[in-house]
């Protein structure tokens, strides 16, 4: 039995050597060392030899059982070794293959001319209001002083849902609705949202876009207030070097109206096709909110006056980048999104 031990040990010592991987190093454990292997066998058989043997053999099987179980995990520990740098020089990363863009999303051009609007704003104490896209006639026109059949309501023809509602064609009703919550107190409040027009679409005119309005009602609040607020938003917008110009307008709302135009950031002043050779190019309508207007919100006109503004987002994002199609604003093609990607606007 002594000499069949040795013979098992030889065998698996050989065998140990001869593995060329974990998989066959572990296939000669399970061989040897198994439950069902021969130096398992042997212990087994232990109970036929004559007991003052017993103890001798015992010995020696554990003694080989050992023996070769060091061999088998030295041996396991350098094929180890082998498989992880096979595996480590099979993997390795070629740094010279370009790079796979990954796509980022990013904020709407309009999203940023907005936000960048909010942010000036804010920053002189302005609150920001909203009120619904659909809107009640008597706050999109009636509050505003355009009662029903006022020549003036064909200048924004609406999209009706009913005889007395509507999408709104403007952001102006958000004022008759602040001047009623805010029951007499003076305020500050700009407020951005989509507005709809049965305009027809073309270059400069969407039939839904962006307004953004501005209102301010206090004591002693004058022309000269309203012009050095647009002139600063001028120069936040367009730089520093920009002037404004207050032209005559009408809007049954404000008394006086105005409309202003910036001088051209293109030519400054001199003419060119921005600018259509004028020199100045018109940003938005605005002037003293009209003392009816107050009134029907429950306002002392006497005592307290204010002034409005109403601007288009998306032109200033025409003229602020360069865009010569509105209607590039809401086809959401990746080509023109993307190049707001790069720039650092
Ligand atoms: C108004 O809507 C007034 N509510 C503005 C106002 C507010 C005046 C407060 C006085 C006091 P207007 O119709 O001009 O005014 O429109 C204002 C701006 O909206 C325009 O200057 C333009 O920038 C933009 N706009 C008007 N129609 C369209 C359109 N179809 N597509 C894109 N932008 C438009």
């Amino acid at each position: 039995m002594e000499q069949q031990l040795q013979g098992l040990k030889a065998e698996a010592l050989e065998k140990i050597a001869a593995a060329a991987n974990v998989k066959q190093l572990n296939e000669v454990r399970v061989a040897y060392l198994g439950k069902k292997g021969p130096i398992t066998d042997l212990l087994k058989g232990m109970g036929k030899l004559p007991a003052e043997e017993r103890p001798k053999m015992g010995a020696l099987v554990n003694v080989v059982r050992e023996e070769v179980t060091t061999e088998l995990e030295s041996r396991m520990a350098i094929l180890e070794e082998q498989a992880t740098r096979e595996k480590l020089q099979k993997e390795t990363i070629d740094i010279t293959l370009p790079g796979r863009p990954v796509n980022v999303g990013n904020a709407h051009p309009l999203t940023r001319v907005v936000e960048e609007i909010e942010d000036l704003f804010l920053s002189m104490g302005y609150e920001i209001a909203e009120g619904p896209e659909v809107e009640k006639d008597y706050y999109n026109f009636e509050a505003l002083n355009l009662p029903k059949g006022h020549p003036a309501r064909d200048m924004q023809d609406s999209f009706y849902i009913t005889d007395d509602v509507l999408l709104r064609t403007h952001t102006s009703p958000v004022q008759a609705r602040t001047m009623i919550e805010k029951k007499g107190q003076p305020f500050k409040i700009i407020c951005p949202g989509k507005v709809y027009r049965r305009d027809s679409d073309d270059a400069t005119h969407s039939h839904q876009f962006t307004q953004i309005e501005g209102l301010v009602v206090g004591e002693d609040i004058r022309m000269s207030d309203l012009k050095g607020t647009l002139s600063l938003f001028a120069k936040k917008m367009f730089g520093d070097d920009r002037e404004i110009r207050l032209r005559p307008s009408f809007f049954p709302f404000t008394e006086p109206s105005v409309e202003m135009d910036i001088s051209c950031f293109k030519c400054g002043g001199e003419g060119c096709n921005v600018c259509k050779k004028t020199g100045w190019i018109e940003i938005l309508g605005a002037g003293m909110v009209h003392p009816n207007v107050l009134e029907m919100a429950g306002y002392d006109s006497k005592r307290l006056t204010g002034f409005a503004f109403g601007m288009g987002p998306e032109r200033i994002a025409m003229l602020k980048y360069g865009v010569e199609d509105i209607r590039h604003f809401y086809t959401n093609d990746t080509r023109f999104l993307q190049q707001f990607l790069r720039t650092e606007l």
